[in-house]
């Protein structure tokens, strides 16, 4: 039986219980947790702003090693070492065969449904279905996940490194690789500097930023922007971050700009320091209610602005896994510097006040080996 933390109710803190969990079934696989860790989505299942089906298993950023798989598997086999995608790529849809698997039809039901992509979760509790958060669950020392949720690494790859790669690094970086067109030498706003925003600043950098600005109210996030590359940071806490960032550009605005905290205030400035012309992404994830109100003519059309959503960075999982560990194994990414904390599955709810309070980058749950 293995230990997961579960959110019972909206605003619940996590419990952590014994639960059942299923064989994995055809095109399924059983993982053993190496490592996951908490982003901030998670704390937004618990306080409401995502949506999830309670009872539930959070977390979703996790690796570990594949101890069986179902009928038909044939991508991993037990031993192999894996990253989860919480956007399982059925390879097949629309979406997926068009190269935007982050968009994935089947995987955006299980998503809505709490459970694997036959809508069904393969944990119970109590005798009751347990919901599994983005077809992963990665709060519990095994879960059982889609087959397209597993994507094979090298042994050699740290746990902890791999399960930042499953949300914060493709995200973050892939916002800046994959869903802006970012050219050499722009300059590049990044409002929100945690888990992911960090990631959105190396992305940038490794697409050949020239300016990268850093917003954050968090000094210490500030202090780590500037060694994962930016070049100038705002303290939001102390003055208007537009005016700075035009104050910066000849009052331009950024070539791009991105979004990565999930608030009505910021996005509105983030959309507002774009430059005429420019691109705003959109990143963090707000409440459903949070609308973006902006003037048709004066505010798109005659500024020839580009806003842009972003999903699980635009990553396409089986590519960009392997290109992500190249980069950190030739030293351009830095994924160490993002584990702030190193704790047990049962600090989990110290994990979530550390990320209210702005203070971490990435806690990170580490399983017995
Ligand atoms: P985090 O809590 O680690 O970081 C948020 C950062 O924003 C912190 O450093 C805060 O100090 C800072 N902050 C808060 N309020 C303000 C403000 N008003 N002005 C400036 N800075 C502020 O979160 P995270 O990095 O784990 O996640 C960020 C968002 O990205 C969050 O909404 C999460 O749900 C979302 C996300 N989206 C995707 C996707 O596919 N779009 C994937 C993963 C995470
Ligand atoms: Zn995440």
């Amino acid at each position: 039986m293995p230990k997961a933390a579960i959110l019972t109710a909206l605003e619940q803190p996590l419990e952590i219980h014994d639960v059942d969990l299923d064989k994995p079934h055809a095109g399924e696989v059983k993982v053993r947790m190496g490592a996951s860790g908490v982003c901030h989505s998670d704390l937004s299942v618990q306080n409401g702003t995502l949506m999830g089906v309670a009872p539930i298993v959070l977390g979703h950023e996790g690796a570990g090693v594949v101890e069986e798989v179902g009928e038909g598997v044939t991508s991993v086999k037990p031993g192999d070492h894996v990253v989860i995608s919480w956007v399982p790529q059925c390879g097949e849809c629309y979406f997926c065969q068009r190269g935007q698997g982050e968009l994935c039809k089947a995987a955006d039901a299980s998503l809505a449904s709490g459970g694997l992509l036959d809508g069904t979760p393969r944990f119970s509790w109590n005798g009751a279905p347990l919901s599994q958060m983005a077809a992963s669950g990665t709060f519990s020392e095994v879960s059982v996940i889609p087959e397209s949720g597993a994507v094979k690494i090298p042994d050699d790859v740290d746990m902890k490194v791999a399960a930042l790669i499953g949300c914060g690094v493709l995200t973050g970086v892939g916002a800046a690789l994959n869903t802006a067109d970012i050219k050499k030498g722009d300059t590049v706003a990044v409002v929100g500097c945690g888990g992911v925003g960090l990631n959105v600043i190396q992305g940038a950098r490794i697409a050949g930023a020239g300016e990268i600005i850093a917003i954050d109210m968090n000094e210490t996030k500030l202090q780590m922007a500037k060694e994962f590359g930016a070049t100038a940071t705002i303290n939001a806490s102390q003055g208007d971050p537009v005016s700075q960032v035009m104050g910066m550009t000849e009052e331009r605005g950024a070539d791009v700009a991105f979004e990565v905290i999930g608030l009505g205030p910021t996005i509105d400035q983030t959309i507002t320091m774009t430059r005429r012309g420019g691109q705003a992404i959109l990143v963090g994830v707000p409440r459903m209610d949070v609308m973006v109100n902006i003037p048709a003519f004066f505010g798109i059309v005659l500024q020839e602005k580009t806003i842009k959503g972003c999903w699980y960075g635009s990553s396409n999982v089986q590519q960009d896994v392997p290109k992500l560990i190249d980069l950190y194994k030739k030293g351009e990414l830095k994924l160490d510097e993002l584990i702030s904390r190193e704790i047990s599955l049962d600090q989990v709810n110290e994990a979530f006040d550390a990320m209210k309070t702005g203070e971490v980058a990435r806690s990170v749950i580490v399983y017995p080996s």
